[in-house]
């Protein structure tokens, strides 16, 4: 059984010249302001308030790092996740937007350590042309050494019709609020970094 037994805040970093040193496998969840991105990795850690969530897009201004321990077996993993600001968020200055894209886009180009892209999207719009433009980007521009997760969220928001439409999707629906989901993604995040598991 793979679990996540430990993590913790590492620190904030505007930009990639400020990050800390890449000396640790990191998995990336990106997606659009209020997607869910910090309430799944605190589902996906166990941690009520590790990543501030908020009813205020755009709260996630800066990149945060949060140290992970995976154990499967008795072994332990070491992990990084990093907590992106939700793009498309426009309650900024068009100055202060581009800024901070750059710094995104950077970041995501740049990042000796990446080694997994999760790409959070709203089950409730599955084919928002900004969700696909980012997809493909991230396609274009991913080494040979990482992978993409595409990632549902809030489908406790959906009619079964829906969420049947949904399962049919090449990605992992999860509901944080109902606790589905998180497990399997747990297992294909630590199955990316590490290679197969038998459990
Ligand atoms: N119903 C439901 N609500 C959710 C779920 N996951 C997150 N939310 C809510 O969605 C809102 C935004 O969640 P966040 O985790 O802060 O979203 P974010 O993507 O980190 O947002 P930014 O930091 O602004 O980019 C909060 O009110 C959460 O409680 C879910 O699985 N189901
Ligand atoms: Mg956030």
């Amino acid at each position: 059984m793979i679990k996540i037994i430990e993590a913790s805040f590492v620190t904030s970093a505007p930009s990639i010249e400020l990050a800390p040193p890449s000396d640790t496998m990191e998995v990336v969840f990106l997606g659009r302001s209020n997607v869910g991105k910090s309430s799944l990795i605190n589902a996906l850690t166990n941690r009520k308030n590790l990543a501030k969530k908020s009813s205020t897009p755009g709260k996630t201004r800066l990149i945060n790092f949060f140290n992970i321990l995976f154990t499967k077996d008795k072994e332990r993993f070491n992990a990084r996740f990093v907590d992106l600001p939700g793009f498309g968020y426009a309650k900024v200055s068009k100055q202060e937007l581009a800024k901070w894209q750059k710094s995104l886009n950077e970041f995501i180009e740049k990042r000796e350590a990446i080694r997994l892209f999760v790409l959070l999207v709203d089950s409730r719009h599955p084919d928002l042309e900004i969700d696909v433009g980012v997809f493909e980007h991230v396609n274009s521009i991913k080494r040979a050494d990482q992978e993409i997760i595409q990632v549902f969220t809030k489908i406790d928001k959906l009619k079964q019709s829906e969420l049947a439409l949904i399962k049919k999707m090449d990605g992992i629906p999860v509901s944080v609020l109902k606790q589905k989901g998180i497990e399997k993604l747990t297992k294909e995040i630590f199955k990316t970094l590490y290679g197969e598991i038998n459990d």
